[in-house]
């Protein structure tokens, strides 16, 4: 039996003293291998000085390797802040308005996840399970075929994945997106994602699917859903501890008895944050007998600060939050306190539990951690309310939160005031069912369902269709 190699773009060596990390990813990621033997292998988060050799480094901690390589100054441009951030990341969240293709960027990104296969090919063994995370390394299983490589391999996709109305729109994507074929499994967050792959491969590829099973040259490729969770019952008694913190102790005590809700964010226009500010001025405009007597925090932790994107809705949110509380606030009660840099997962935890509610309204999201950790959060004698977008891919297991449409303020402002005053047998109702599904849908269960459902060779079906030559 091989070894388990996890592949994804960042690799989060555990180090003493590490600052606070906000990314779904990593957090799955780190969660899912706890308890694991294997190797993690990635780009280390470091731009090489030009003209330096670029080598690997390994490092091994509880059992895992930890393999990561520097990025040339020049990959990291094309591959990361281009094609993957600039490209990938606007079209699959359904905003092709603020895609901006280049060629350079396309072949960047296509040379190192080459370059990736290349590092990888020196560790492989024949037996290896190789499980590869992410938009950006689509096209790493073909690359890792054409040196021969015959095991199998599996990619989750945690971003959503667009119906092919929208994903044609991205320049060669008959070059890209057939390439996942090359794996053995393709899995994702929700059932929506994956049926929107399917019509993509039957529509441009005139591959017929079986259940979701696509016969490509002699082998199958399968699609399947796999919600990422959290770990649950770790992150309940994290949050138990956690508000009696110091650091939370003293913010909840300057709330002076007020109403908290909370927000937590990648500084990311996928996350729907300004949309949010212009609910909550509305719910203050609309419920004025709140004035006063709810306090909104907003985390929001800057991303991504290289591309013009981020900077743009860094001054656009910074600007809206000091509006709204200069119009609503008074000397002695600001509505908003909006906080760009991140805090440990355990003050999260407190604060979390802290807040009345937890208002999690992305514009497009692939499931949404936040939702997940704030219910887990929740005292279940008295817990706070989840207000959830229902374009987050949450929503689909998070039925008993209050689902909104985060393009409408008004359902959103109606929901702040609905969750604010919601009586306690509602509150516990609803918490008990949430906190029951994201039990038993816990990180450890979506890796072990990836897993196993990897190393389970398919059935033998009839032949259902051709792969066309996918791009070189
Ligand atoms: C991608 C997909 C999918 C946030 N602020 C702080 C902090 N965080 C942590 C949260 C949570 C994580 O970062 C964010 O996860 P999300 O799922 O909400 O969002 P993305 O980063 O966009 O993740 C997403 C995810 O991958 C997993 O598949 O759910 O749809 O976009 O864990 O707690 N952590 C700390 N300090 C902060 O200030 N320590």
């Amino acid at each position: 039996m091989g070894q388990l190699v996890i592949v994804s773009n960042r690799v989060a060596i555990p180090e003493k003293n590490a600052k606070a990390r906000a990314g779904g990813l990593e957090v799955a990621v780190e969660a899912a291998l706890r308890h694991k033997t294997g190797i993690w292998f990635g780009w280390s988060g470091k731009v090489a000085p030009t003209h330096t050799k670029i080598a690997t480094q390994k490092v091994v901690h509880d059992e895992i390797t930890y393999i990561t390589l520097d990025l040339s100054k020049e990959d990291h441009q094309e591959y990361y802040n281009g094609f993957t951030n600039r490209v990938l990341w606007p079209i699959l969240h359904y905003r092709i308005d603020l895609a901006e293709f280049s060629r350079r960027d396309l072949s960047g990104y296509l040379r190192v996840n080459d370059h990736f296969a290349r590092e990888l090919h020196e560790v492989l063994g024949p037996d290896d399970f190789i499980w590869v995370h992410d938009y950006h390394l689509i096209p790493l299983a073909k690359a890792l075929r054409e040196r021969g490589h015959k095991n199998r391999i599996g990619f989750f996709l945690h971003i959503p994945f667009p119906p092919p109305e929208i994903l044609t729109a991205l320049p060669h994507h008959e070059r890209l997106i057939p390439s996942l074929c090359e794996y053995d499994l393709v899995g994702f967050q929700t059932g929506d994602d994956a049926f929107n792959f399917s019509r993509y491969l039957t529509r441009e590829c005139g591959l017929p699917s079986r259940d979701f099973n696509f016969v490509v040259g002699d082998r199958t490729m399968r699609i399947d859903v796999f919600p990422v969770g959290i770990e649950t019952a770790a992150f309940a008694e994290l949050a138990q501890r956690s508000v009696r913190l110091p650091f939370v102790k003293r913010v909840i005590t300057s709330l002076a008895g007020r109403a908290l809700i909370i927000g937590v964010d990648r500084l990311d226009y996928s996350k729907g944050i300004g949309h949010r500010l212009s609910a909550f001025e509305l719910f203050l405009q609309r419920q004025p007998q709140w004035l006063g007597k709810v306090t909104y925090l907003q985390i929001a932790t800057k991303s991504r600060t290289e591309i013009p994107e981020y900077a743009d809705i860094e001054r656009d949110i910074g600007s809206a939050a000091g509006r709204i509380n200069g119009a609503f606030g008074e000397a002695d009660w600001t509505p908003i306190r909006y906080i760009n840099h991140p805090y440990s997962h355990s003050t999260l935890a407190g604060l979390y539990r802290a807040a009345r509610v937890g208002l999690v309204t992305p514009l497009r999201d692939g499931m949404n951690l936040v939702a997940k950790e704030y219910v887990a959060s929740q005292n279940p004698d008295d817990p706070g309310v989840l207000i959830l977008s229902r374009f987050a891919g949450a929503s689909h297991e998070c039925k008993a939160a209050l689902l909104v449409n985060p393009y409408d303020p008004d359902s959103v402002a109606a929901a702040i005031a609905q969750a604010l005053s919601m009586p306690l047998a509602e509150r516990r109702e609803r918490h008990n069912s949430l906190f029951r599904v994201l039990s038993h849908n816990d990180i450890q269960h979506w890796a072990e369902r990836f897993l196993a459902a990897l190393e389970r060779k398919p059935n033998a079906i009839g032949q259902l269709g051709q792969m066309p030559s996918v791009g070189s």
